[in-house]
Formats: C-alpha cells, sequence, structure tokens
C-alpha cells in the first residue's frame, strides 16, 4: 500500500468520523495511524489491500475506544460504594438496576440509595426497579438532603452488612452549580469507591466535556 492509493480511501475514513461527530484531534490522530501503519505495508497472501485496510482500521477503532477493561474495585471490608452521576435522563437510574442484577448474579449482596429528590417519581422508578430485582432500598422521601440520604443510607447498609451499596442522585439539564456543589456534598458523606459518570451513547464528543465538568 501506498500513500497515493490510500489517500481516497483516508479521506472517507476522515469524513465517517466527522460526520459521527468524533472530535477533530482524535480524526487526526486516527487518520495519520492508520496510514503510517498501511503505507508500505507488504499485502498478505490471500488478503486484497481493501481488506488488509478495513483489518487497521478495526484495530485501530478497537484500540481508540480503549483497549483495556476497567473492573469495578470492590473494597475487602465494609460495603463497596458506587455513586452514579450523570445528566437528566441519561440512564443513571436504569443502570443502578441493571448494575446491581449484574452484581447479584456474582453473588453481591447490594443496596440502592434512593438520592434523587427532584425529578417527579424518581425515587418510585427506582423502588420498582428494586423490586422486579428483590434489592434492599434506602429511601427517605424528597424532603431530606441528598447529602444526608447518602449518611443515613451508608449507615443503613451498614446494619444490614451488604458488599455493594449504589446511590442514585438527582441530573441536571446542563453543567449547574447546584448539581456540582450538591454532588459534593453527597460524596463527602458517601466516600464513595468508585463515581460512575453515566452519559448517553449518542452525546459523542460532548461526553469528553461532560467529564471534565463533573470531575470534582
Ligand atoms: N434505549 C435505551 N433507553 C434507555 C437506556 N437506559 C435508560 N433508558 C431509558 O431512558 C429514560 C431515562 O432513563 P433514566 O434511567 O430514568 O435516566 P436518569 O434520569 O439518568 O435516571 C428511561 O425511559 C429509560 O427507560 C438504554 O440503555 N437504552
Ligand atoms: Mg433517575
Amino acid at each position: 500500500m501506498t500513500k497515493e492509493n490510500i489517500a481516497e480511501p483516508m479521506k472517507d475514513i476522515r469524513r465517517a468520523l466527522l460526520e459521527a461527530y468524533v472530535s477533530l484531534p482524535v480524526v487526526r490522530k486516527f487518520v495519520q495511524s492508520v496510514s503510517d501503519q498501511a503505507v508500505g505495508m507488504g499485502v498478505i497472501r490471500g488478503f486484497k489491500p481493501d481488506q488488509q485496510l478495513v483489518k487497521i482500521v478495526h484495530d485501530e477503532l478497537v484500540k481508540v475506544m480503549g483497549g483495556e477493561v476497567s473492573e469495578i474495585q470492590f473494597v475487602k471490608s465494609g460495603p463497596t460504594v458506587i455513586l452514579l452521576a450523570g445528566f437528566q435522563g441519561v440512564g443513571k437510574t436504569t443502570v443502578c438496576a441493571k448494575l446491581a442484577y449484574y452484581l447479584k448474579k456474582q453473588g453481591k449482596s447490594c443496596m440502592f440509595i434512593a438520592g434523587d429528590v427532584y425529578r417527579p417519581a424518581a425515587i418510585d422508578q427506582l423502588v420498582i426497579l428494586g423490586e422486579k430485582i428483590g434489592m434492599l432500598m434506602y429511601t427517605a422521601g424528597t424532603e431530606v438532603k441528598p447529602a444526608d440520604i447518602a449518611k443515613q443510607g451508608l449507615k443503613e447498609s451498614k446494619i444490614n452488612n451488604v458488599n455493594v451499596v449504589i446511590m442514585d442522585t438527582a441530573g441536571r439539564l446542563q453543567v449547574d452549580k447546584g448539581m456540582m456543589d450538591e454532588l459534593k456534598d453527597v460524596k463527602r458523606f458517601l466516600n464513595p469507591t468508585e463515581t460512575l459518570l453515566v452519559v448517553d451513547a449518542m452525546t459523542g464528543q460532548e461526553a469528553a466535556c461532560n467529564l471534565c465538568a463533573c470531575r470534582y
């Protein structure tokens, strides 16, 4: 493969990535890396050059998406505490249930703390999901501050001797000082083992900005 004969497909790849809302620096690095690998590479017998280029693109995509898996860290004694954060409607409450279901199947006992005191029926939503998978839950209604809910919920989880505590929180429509301050307060009381930012897969590169904004 030569710089000349891959120019056209590289242009298509660049366009496809930009249309998929991938950020420009990432696109540039990606195209450069694929070109570097392809140029001068001999074609393997039984393969066509285009098939080989597709393979390089595939492997590079896997690398860009993060080749390694980051497992949840569990503490040795006391409950492992997982705090879920993210904007409104991204799927935090749903992730609470999916995560708990997954952990329960691994033999861990889990408990929810319902910390979304703003979204109408957010607590009911978590309770309904929790009942479906037989979860222990701590709820305190909507009149209590999330930080106090966190404190009480954690206490309750220790009494119940659970392995994992998952706290659901309220999201906002955008980065909001009130939300950040509230999360900071919750975090202080909860001292989570893991804080997971839930983002919608359709968010694209904006997700990276959300992560920077939420890193508190
Ligand atoms: N298609 C799809 N819908 C989802 C997914 N996760 C959550 N939802 C839906 O998105 C809506 C918002 O989810 P929710 O968990 O309440 O978001 P939260 O506001 O961040 O707690 C609900 O109607 C969910 O059923 C998902 O992975 N795929
Ligand atoms: Mg929710």
